[in-house]
């Protein structure tokens, strides 16, 4: 039996190499994988570095429906970090491609390898802002105020 339909937020990231080239492609290869369908694309967004070094990140947030499991669903977003060339070097380093599930569904999960609600999405606003213009719903006033002094400006498309 197939499992019905989620709705999920992915994050994503990058700030080595060609970033805003690798961010649009991610949204398309994202939408590529068997069992997920990209809904809703946030614009880009150029964002300082948070507790990372290296260059300006460009950032984005995709909405995505899918009959992958939570698990699976990290599994397949971890195989295009890795096509894209991503090093895991160490903690926050510097990276081609990081796509985070943000939430999936209404789940909490806290696994070894998943935790979620992503803990610390409400802090930033490289994931506050692009989650606003997409799901303006799942932003309060309080999330948007507590990022206002974090440097991050949006790009367009
Ligand atoms: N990702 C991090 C750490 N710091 N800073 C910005 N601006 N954008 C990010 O995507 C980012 C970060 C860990 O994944
Ligand atoms: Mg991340
Ligand atoms: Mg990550």
């Amino acid at each position: 039996m197939q499992r019905d339909a989620v709705t999920a937020y992915v994050a994503l990231g990058a700030n080595l190499g060609d970033a805003v080239g690798t961010v649009r492609k991610a949204m398309d290869d994202i939408d590529g994988v068997d069992g997920v369908r990209v809904t809703r694309r946030s614009s880009l967004y150029r964002s300082a570095p948070v507790d990372s070094s290296g260059a300006d990140y460009i950032n984005a947030v995709v909405e995505v429906s899918t009959r992958l499991s939570a698990p699976d669903l990290l599994a397949r977003l971890q195989q295009l970090e890795t096509s894209a060339g991503r090093q895991r070097a160490y903690r926050n380093a510097p990276r081609t491609l990081d796509l985070d599930i943000l939430t999936y569904g209404a789940a909490h999960i806290d696994s070894v390898q998943l935790t979620l609600p992503h803990p610390r999405m409400l802090g930033r606003a490289f994931v506050v802002l692009p989650l606003a213009e997409i799901a303006p719903d799942r932003v309060d006033r309080k999330a948007l105020q507590g990022v206002s002094g974090q440097r991050c400006e949006p790009l367009g498309f």
